[in-house]
């Protein structure tokens, strides 16, 4: 179940190549805006500048292959440092934070994706996190050939989006399994992010205004 530790509310963006998340962030943000909320708009990994150069060295490809449970404690470690430094802080001010990607990325792309023991993430997650979970998730769901070829337009693939076709399969269904789990009051809401952007972000600002009717 969703916790909240602060005043501000938590809420992440999720999904897989292509998606919109980048594009439908700052929907929510102007939405949020309008309603005079104190916003942070932030991202993982990163976030902050040393989160930041952790991402720089997860994203770019080099001579020298990432070792998968290095990878995965390089996703933990920028955490660490974003929630602690800048999170946490914002929330307990009372500032909303719109935080594109989170924890649910590290079980599809590192549980799901490079197929490493979801008990381990699940470990590092109550070291690093403790008790707090986004109060939403708004995960965007696509077919993976449709997101691939919506993020094809990008001149340089980085080195997840490089990734072979079954990856992002299995990046998929891992966020499928943690969406659709039977949760009581689930934080999680599926978009269908294979519409056309109008209908996508109406479907969006539905989610977001009977949140905010209820938390403000
Ligand atoms: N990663 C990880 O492995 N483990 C972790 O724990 C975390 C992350 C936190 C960086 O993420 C990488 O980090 C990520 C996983 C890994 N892997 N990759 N790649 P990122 O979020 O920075 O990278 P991204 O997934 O490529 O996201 P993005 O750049 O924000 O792209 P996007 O979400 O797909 O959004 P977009 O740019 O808004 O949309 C793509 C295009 O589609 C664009 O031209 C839009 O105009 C268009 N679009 C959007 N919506 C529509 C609709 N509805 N119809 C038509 N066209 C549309």
């Amino acid at each position: 179940m969703s916790k909240q530790i602060g005043k501000g509310k938590f809420i992440t963006f999720e999904g897989s190549e292509g998606v919109g998340k980048s594009t439908n962030i700052l929907l929510v943000k102007e939405f949020l805006a309008s309603k005079n909320i104190d916003l942070l708009l932030t991202r993982e990994p990163g976030g902050t500048p040393l989160a930041e150069n952790i991402r720089t060295l997860l994203l770019n490809k080099s001579d020298e292959a990432i070792d998968e449970t290095c990878e995965l404690l390089m996703v933990f470690a920028a955490r660490a440092q974003h929630l602690n430094t800048v999170i946490t802080p914002a929330l307990n001010a009372g500032t909303w934070v719109l935080c594109d990607r989170f924890t649910d990325s590290t079980y599809a792309y590192q549980g799901g994706g490079r197929g490493l023991d979801t008990t381990l993430i699940a470990q590092l997650e109550n070291i690093v996190q403790k008790t707090l979970k986004p109060d939403l998730t708004l995960y965007l769901d696509i077919d993976v050939k449709l997101g691939l070829s919506r993020a094809s337009a990008r001149a340089d693939l980085d080195r997840f989006e490089s990734e072979e076709i079954d990856f992002f399969e299995r990046v998929r269904l891992a966020y499928l399994k943690r969406v659709k789990m039977d949760l009581p009051n689930s934080h999680y809401h599926l978009i269908d992010a294979s519409e056309n952007l109008e209908r996508v972000q109406k479907n969006i600002l539905a989610v977001l205004n009977e949140f905010v009717a209820k938390h403000l």
